[in-house]
């Protein structure tokens, strides 16, 4: 095959699903072709992430993106040109090795993340693969066993939401023998507890993923919400479908007093109080996923709730292990969680995110790969949910064209690979 080079990399300043500034990022080729990628934003971002470069000052607040479009216009550009576009990990080390810091902070995460995958889905134009495919080609992943199951928001509260709940995100996991199927059922519980909440003249305005952001009395009435919509859908709540939250504890952990604080209820719980609570929600409401119920450096924490349900549910650890392979690792060794959140720009390029992925898959935890709450269009993730064989894709609820994107893209797979 014929080296398909990179000519130049440019980037431009958009608008992300809040309204805050992102970037997007394209590379041309020597072939004439041209790709692009867009970058997610979080809200209730790890403090040890990768760092976004915004400009300060007082455009949009300090939000603006121009000096992270000019690193991918100028230093970027000039040191990616003439590199075969398909060397990915090549492309990818050059960029660290540019950027220099331990945190991405010279060049910018946004700014590598853009480049980088825009490199990728230019290597899938010229090798002629679906992205996929490619990425699982390229990374010599395994044959996955499974097709990604949609992990779909269904109820707002912490950083994404204006209401009074503590946890974060409160999800829908349907089973089914196609995704279209389980799509589906995501669909019928997600009207049916919209159609409660208008019963009960609570409010159906939407969080920043699109799931629902009612006052609560307490947390636990969210779980309680959901199961008796999943019953009046005439589902089976742990058969046809499961419930999982996002706690985000980091968000609600008064790390001074060490107590974690649910705002709603006014409970404050200590140490392995958390653990009960959190195990006495798994017995009445099958949870099946508990992501960052511990925060992000709470680590004796995370020891003992793994040791109580980490046979039962999968601990995802989020703001726990920010993508990166050295807190992965940390975590493997102290047996904290059993699953990690995979979210690209928490690292900084495709092939970290990869790596991260592979000593995952060696240490047999699960990855479950993410959206942010400030997302685009971009269906990037969707494709490397597929490649990696994650067990579940997060990319929140089923409205919101930035969400539906995302499970648009799954649809299409799935209709291609048959699953
Ligand atoms: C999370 C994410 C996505 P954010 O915590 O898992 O749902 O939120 O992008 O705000 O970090
Ligand atoms: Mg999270």
């Amino acid at each position: 095959m014929n080296r398909v080079t990179i000519t130049r990399t440019g980037a431009e300043e958009i608008l992300d699903s809040r309204g805050d500034p992102t970037l997007k990022a394209w590379v041309e080729l020597s072939n004439g072709e041209r790709a692009s990628a867009a970058v997610p934003a979080g809200a209730s971002t790890g403090v040890h992430e990768a760092h976004e470069l915004r400009d300060g000052g007082t455009r949009f607040g300090g939000k603006g993106e121009l000096n992270a479009v000019r690193m991918v216009e100028t230093t970027i550009s000039d040191a990616l040109n003439g590199m075969d576009v398909t060397d990915q990990e090549l492309i990818d080390r050059r960029m660290i090795d540019l950027d220099g810091s331990s945190d991405r902070s010279k060049l910018g995460a946004n700014a590598l993340l853009g480049v980088s995958l825009a490199c990728a889905r230019a290597g899938s134009l010229v090798e002629k693969k679906p992205l996929y495919r490619y990425l699982r080609d390229h990374f010599s992943l395994p044959e996955p066993r499974v097709f990604p199951k949609p992990m779909c928001n269904i109820l707002n509260g912490g950083r994404h939401a204006d209401n009074n709940v503590s946890f974060q995100e409160f999800l829908v996991l349907p089973e089914g023998t196609t995704f279209a199927r389980q799509i589906e059922r995501a669909w019928i519980v997600i009207h049916a507890l919209k159609k409660m909440l208008v019963e009960r003249k609570e409010r159906t305005t939407v969080g920043d993923e699109g799931g629902f952001a009612p006052m609560l009395a307490s947390n636990e009435e969210g779980l309680k919400l959901i199961a008796e919509a999943i019953e009046s859908s005439q589902l089976k709540l742990g058969k046809d479908i499961s419930i999982g939250i996002d706690a985000a504890s980091s968000e609600f952990y008064d790390a001074d007093r060490g107590v974690y604080v649910l705002k709603p209820e006014q409970k404050e719980y200590r140490g392995e109080d958390l653990v009960k609570f959190y195990a006495s929600l798994v017995k009445q409401y099958h949870l099946r996923t508990i992501e960052d119920g511990c925060a992000e450096d709470d680590h004796e924490l995370w020891k003992k709730l793994t040791a109580a349900l980490g046979k039962k549910v999968l601990l995802i650890g989020d703001d726990f292990f920010v993508t990166q392979k050295e807190r992965l690792l940390q975590g493997v060794h102290e047996r904290a969680a059993n699953a990690i959140l995979i979210k690209p720009n928490q690292v900084g390029t495709l092939t970290e995110t990869i790596d991260t992925i592979a000593t995952a898959r060696k240490a047999k935890y699960a990855c479950v790969v993410s959206h942010r709450s400030g997302e685009t269009n971009d269906d990037f993730i969707a494709d490397l949910a597929v490649a990696v064989g994650s067990p579940y894709l997060k990319a929140g609820s089923l409205t919101r064209e930035e969400r539906l994107a995302k499970y648009n893209r799954l649809l299409e797979i799935a209709r291609e690979v048959g699953a």
